[in-house]
C-alpha cells in the first residue's frame, strides 16, 4: 500500500475530490498553507493499493492546472535573506506529490 500526499491549488480541490470519490478512492482533505506564497492550498492524503497508484496520479494530473500567482514580499523579517525583495510572478502547480510506502494499515 502507498500513501499519496497531494498538494493542489484550492481552485482545483473540489473537482479533484469529486473525481477521486467517483473512482472510489478514500481521501482525507486538509486545508494547508504554502510556505512561500503564504496562501491557502489543499492537501489530500490518499491511502491506495499499489495497483491503483498510476490511475490516481493520472486523475490528479488531468484535473489540476498550472497558474501564475503574484508573490508579495513582506514575510517574517527572519526570512528576508532567503526570499525575493520584490513582487514576482511564480508558476504554481498543477500538483506536488509525495508517494510514501505504508508499513501497516489498520481500520478499527
Ligand atoms: P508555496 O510554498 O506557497 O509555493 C508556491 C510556488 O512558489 C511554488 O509552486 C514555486 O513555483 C514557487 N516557489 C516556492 N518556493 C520558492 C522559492 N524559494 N523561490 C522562488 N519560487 C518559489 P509549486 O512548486 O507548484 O508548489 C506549490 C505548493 O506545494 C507550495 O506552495 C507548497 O505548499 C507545496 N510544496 C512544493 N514543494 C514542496 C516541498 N518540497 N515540500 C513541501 N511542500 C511543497
Amino acid at each position: 500500500m502507498k500513501l499519496v500526499v497531494a498538494i493542489v491549488q484550492d481552485y482545483d480541490a473540489a473537482r479533484i475530490l469529486q473525481v477521486l470519490l467517483d473512482h472510489e478512492f478514500r481521501v482525507t482533505q486538509i486545508s494547508t498553507t504554502g510556505g512561500f506564497l503564504r496562501a491557502g492550498n489543499t492537501t489530500f492524503l490518499i491511502g491506495v493499493r499499489e495497483l491503483r497508484v498510476r490511475m490516481l496520479l493520472e486523475l490528479i494530473e488531468a484535473n489540476c492546472k498550472q497558474r501564475s500567482e503574484l508573490y508579495l514580499p513582506g514575510g517574517p523579517v527572519d526570512y528576508e535573506e532567503w526570499t525575493p525583495p520584490e513582487e514576482i510572478f511564480v508558476k504554481v502547480g498543477g500538483a506536488t506529490l509525495f508517494i510514501l510506502n505504508v508499513d501497516r494499515f489498520e481500520r478499527f
